[in-house]
C-alpha cells in the first residue's frame, strides 16, 4: 500500500456493501502489486452493469493470480507449528570446551527463532495430538547461523535414516483413504512399529505424558543426536544438547487432550502466543550433557545410536545458558512458515558425530527446504538470513535479493581487493580431522542391537501413575488396530520390556492368551537402575506459576473472593479467566462488572490447570441443571484438578453426583483468605490419588 495525503470515509457500494475509503489524507491508497493506485476494490471490469467480465482487467488478474500462488508445499513432517524470536544469554563462558560464539562470554546474548511443531499431522491439524514435538532452534551468532532442530524426546523410533520414509509414512494417513489424520493410532503405525524392535525405547516414551505436554512452555528439549564440542585449538568432546523449561514439566490427560482439541484445536499455539503478549515470557535453560572418548567407550550402549540416551544421574546435565522468548512473530508466513532449519548448519565449535540417523537429516533439510522454498536462495528470506557479514560467489536463481557487485564471481581469480572475499585457515570452519576407516558395506553396528533395555529403564523410572498412563496409551492405540496379528506382536515385545505392562494391556485388549516374548538380538538387562530424571511426576514445579485458573463466576459472584482470586493470582504468577452463563454483563455482589473470557459452553474446565467454582447461590441451582456446566465440574473431577469451592456452589456437586465423593483435592473455601494456601496446594498440578477412584477401565 502506498500512503498518500487521504482521509478515509464510509461508502456503500452498488451492491449494498459498506467499506472504507480513502481520499487523501491518514490513511495510505491501495495500489496494485506493481505500485498502482487502485480506485475500485470491490468490482471487477465488466461490459456494462452487468457484464461479461473483460479479460483486461489488469487490477482483478493481478489479485487474483497473487491469491492462487498463495500456498507451498507444506513440510512432509512437523507441518503443523509455531514460531516466536528470542534470545540466548550465556551463564558464563565455554571457551575451554568450545569456541561457538554464543558461549564466549558471560552474559553474551544471541538472537534465535524457535519453531515447535508436530509431527504427524498436516498443517491444519488440532495441537493436542498424542505425537512427539519438533523443538527446532535458529541461532544467529557472530559466526553465521547454528541450528539445534531436536525434538522434545531424546531419543528416536530408528537407527539409520534410511527407514524415515517408511515410519513416516506408516505414522501418516494411508494412502488409500486419507485417514486417520495426526494420531498413530492405527494399523499401518503399530504394524511397523512391532517390526522394527530398534523403535521400543522412543515407543515408551511416546505412549508417556510426555507425548501430550500441557503446553510448549512446559517441556523438555532435546538435541537427540550426540554431538561434539571444538575448543579453538581443535581439543573436541562430545555433546548432548537438553532444554529445560523454567517453568517445569507438565502434560494432561489423554481424555482432557481429546477434549482440548475439540475446545480449541490451538491450544498450544494460543498458550504461547498469549504468555508472550502479555509479558510472560517463556524460558528454557540449556544444559549440557559433556562426556570423552573414555566415557563412550565404557558406556553401556553406543553413542551414536539416537535412540538411547545417556542417564543425567550417570553424566549430569550441566546449565550454561538460557532462551527467553520475547517476540511473537510479526507474520505467521513469513517467519514461522518459511523459517528453513537445517541440521548441517553448524558453526565453529560445533561438529557432527557418525551418527547415521545425524547424517541422513543432513542430507534432507537442505534438499527440503529447496522444494519448499522453490530455489536455493532461501537464505535470502530475512527469518533465515544469518545476521553476521556473508560473502561468497553463489549467485543468480529463483527470486535472489542479495546480488555479488563487481566483477569478480569466482575464486580464485587476482582482482586483488576487487576480487571478493578468500577463505581463512585460522578463523575458517574446520571439521574435527577424525580417523576413519573399514570396508564399504550397509551393515548395523552389533553395539546397536539392545532394543529393550533402555525401554525397561524408562518405564521403571516412572511414578504408578505415569505407569498406568502408559499402560492405557497403549491399549488406547492399539484398541484401534484391527488386525489382532498386530496387537499381539506388540504384546510380544512389551513382554521384553515389562511383563506386568504387557499383561495390563492384553488385558486391556482382551488377549486372553499372552503371546511368548518377541525374539530379542539382545536379552533385556535387568539391571540398569531407575532414572529419576525421566519421570514428569517425580519432578514437580515447586509453585503454580504460570498456570492458568478457571473461575466459574455468575452474577452475584462474592466480589471480596474475586478480590482474593485476583490478588493472589497476581502474587503467584497465575493466569485467570472467568467462565459464565453469558459473555457479557455478569456483576458480582458489589454490583461491579466481572470481565468474562469464555460463555461456559466456549471454556470447559480442561483449558485450565485448577479451577474454583464461586456462583452465587440463588442462581446457582438453575446452572446445576445446565449440561455444560456439569460437564465443567466433572470433568474437573475427573481430570483429578485441584478444585476449590464455596458453599454456594455445593449444588454443582450435588448435581453430579459428586457430593460423597470429595477429597482432599476439593477444597472448601470458608473465607477469601484461603485463596493464597490453595494457589500453593495446586503446586502439586494435580491430585493423582483420585485418578484410581475415576478411572476403572
Ligand atoms: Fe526431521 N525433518 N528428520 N527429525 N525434523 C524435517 O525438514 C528428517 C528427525 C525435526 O520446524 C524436514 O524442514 C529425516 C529427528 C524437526 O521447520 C525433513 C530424519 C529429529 C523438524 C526432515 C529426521 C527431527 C524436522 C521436513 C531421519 C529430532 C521441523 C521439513 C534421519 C532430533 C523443523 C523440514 C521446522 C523437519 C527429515 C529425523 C527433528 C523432511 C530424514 C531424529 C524439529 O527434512
Amino acid at each position: 500500500m502506498k500512503k498518500d495525503d487521504s482521509k478515509s470515509k464510509t461508502r456503500i457500494g452498488d451492491g449494498g456493501e459498506v467499506h472504507q475509503v480513502s481520499t487523501g489524507s491518514d490513511i495510505p491508497t491501495m495500489t496494485t502489486a506493481q505500485g498502482v493506485l487502485v480506485a475500485d476494490d470491490q468490482n471487477s471490469l465488466k461490459v456494462g452493469e452487468r457484464g461479461p467480465v473483460l479479460l483486461e482487467d489488469q487490477v482483478m488478474r493481478e489479485k487474483i493470480f497473487h491469491f492462487d500462488h498463495e500456498r507451498i508445499p507444506e513440510r512432509v513432517v512437523h507441518a503443523r507449528g509455531f514460531g516466536a524470536k528470542g534470545y540466548f544469554e550465556a551463564y558464563e563462558s565455554l571457551e575451554s570446551l568450545t569456541c561457538a560464539a554464543p558461549f564466549q562470554e558471560k552474559g553474551k546474548q544471541t538472537p534465535l527463532f524457535i519453531r515447535i511443531s508436530t509431527v504427524a499431522g498436516n498443517k491444519g491439524s488440532f495441537d493436542l495430538a498424542r505425537d512427539v514435538r519438533g523443538f527446532a532452534v535458529k541461532f544467529y551468532t557472530d559466526q553465521g547461523n547454528w541450528d539445534l532442530v531436536g525434538n522434545n524426546i531424546p531419543v528416536f523410533f530408528i537407527q539409520d535414516a534410511i527407514k524415515f520414509p517408511d515410519l513416516i509414512h506408516a505414522a501418516k494417513p494411508a494412502p488409500d483413504r486419507g485417514f486417520p489424520q495426526a494420531q498413530t493410532a492405527h494399523d499401518n503405525f503399530w504394524d511397523f512399529i512391532s517390526l522394527t524392535p530398534e523403535s521400543m525405547n522412543m515407543v515408551m516414551w511416546t505412549m508417556s505424558d510426555r507425548a501430550i505436554p500441557r503446553s510448549f512452555r512446559f517441556m523438555e528439549g532435546f538435541g537427540v543426536h550426540t554431538f561434539r564440542l571444538v575448543t579453538a585449538s581443535g581439543k573436541s568432546t562430545f555433546v548432548k544438547f537438553h532444554w529445560k523449561p523454567k517453568l517445569g514439566l507438565q502434560s494432561v490427560l489423554w481424555n482432557e487432550a481429546v477434549k482440548i482439541n475439540g475446545a480449541d484445536p490451538d491450544f498450544h499455539r494460543r498458550d504461547l502466543w498469549d504468555s508472550i503478549q502479555s509479558g510472560a515470557y517463556p524460558e528454557w535453560e540449556l544444559g549440557l550433557q559433556v562426556f570423552d572418548q573414555e566415557f563412550a567407550d565404557q558406556f553401556d550402549f553406543d553413542i551414536l545410536d539416537p535412540t538411547k540416551l545417556i542417564p543425567e544421574e550417570l553424566v549430569p546435565v550441566k546449565i550454561v545458558g538460557k532462551m527467553v522468548l520475547n517476540e511473537t512473530v510479526d507474520n505467521f508466513f513469513a517467519e514461522t512458515e518459511q523459517v528453513a532449519f537445517c541440521t548441517q548448519n553448524i558453526i565453529p565449535g560445533i561438529d557432527f558425530t557418525d551418527d547415521p540417523l545425524l547424517q541422513g537429516r543432513n542430507f534432507s533439510y537442505l534438499d527440503t527446504q529447496t522444494k519448499r522454498l522453490g530455489g536455493p536462495n532461501f537464505t535470502h528470506i530475512p527469518v533465515n538470513a544469518p545476521r553476521c557479514p556473508v560473502h561468497h560467489f553463489q549467485q543468480d536463481g529463483h527470486m535472489a535479493m542479495t546480488n555479488p557487485t563487481g566483477r569478480a564471481n569466482y575464486e580464485p581469480n587476482s582482482w586483488g581487493e576487487n576480487g571478493g572475499a578468500r577463505e581463512n585457515s585460522e578463523e575458517g570452519f574446520k571439521s574435527v580431522p577424525v580417523e576413519n576407516n573399514g570396508p564399504k558395506q550397509r551393515e548395523r553396528s552389533p553395539t546397536f542391537s539392545d532394543h529393550y533395555s533402555q525401554a525397561r529403564q524408562f518405564y521403571i523410572s516412572q511414578t504408578e501413575v505415569e505407569q498406568k498412563h502408559i499402560g492405557d496409551a497403549l491399549t488406547f492405540e492399539l484398541s484401534k488396530v484391527e488386525h489382532p496379528h498386530i496387537r499381539e506382536r506388540m504384546v510380544a515385545h512389551l513382554l521384553n520390556i515389562d511383563e506386568q505392562l504387557a499383561s495390563s494391556v492384553a488385558d486391556g485388549l482382551g488377549i486372553e492368551q499372552l503371546p511368548s516374548a518377541a525374539d530379542a538380538a539382545c536379552p533385556t538387562r535387568q539391571d540398569l537402575p531407575e532414572s529419576p530424571a525421566l519421570s514428569i511426576l517425580k519432578n514437580l514445579p515447586s509453585s503454580f506459576s504460570g498456570r492458568k485458573l478457571g473461575v466459574l463466576v455468575t452474577d452475584g459472584s462474592p466480589a471480596d473472593y474475586l478480590d482474593a482470586i485476583r490478588k493472589q493470582a497476581e502474587k503467584s504468577d497465575v493466569m485467570i479467566e472467568f467462565v459464565a452463563p453469558t459473555i457479557s454483563g455478569v456483576y458480582d455482589s458489589n454490583s461491579d462488572e466481572i470481565k468474562v473470557s469464555q460463555k461456559i459452553d466456549g471454556g470447559p474446565s480442561v483449558l485450565y490447570d485448577a479451577v474454583i467454582l464461586l456462583p452465587e447461590s440463588t442462581v446457582v441451582d438453575d446452572l446445576a441443571k445446565d449440561a455444560t456446566t456439569k460437564d465443567f465440574v466433572n470433568d474437573a473431577f475427573a481430570h483429578c484438578k485441584f478444585v476449590a469451592y464455596t458453599d454456594a456452589a455445593k449444588p454443582l456437586w450435588e448435581a453430579t453426583n459428586l457430593t460423597d465423593m470429595l477429597d482432599d483435592g476439593c477444597i472448601m473455601l470458608d473465607e477469601p483468605e484461603n485463596v493464597g494456601a490453595f494457589l500453593d496446594t495446586c503446586a502439586e498440578i494435580r491430585f493423582w490419588e483420585r485418578e484410581t477412584k475415576v478411572d476403572h477401565t
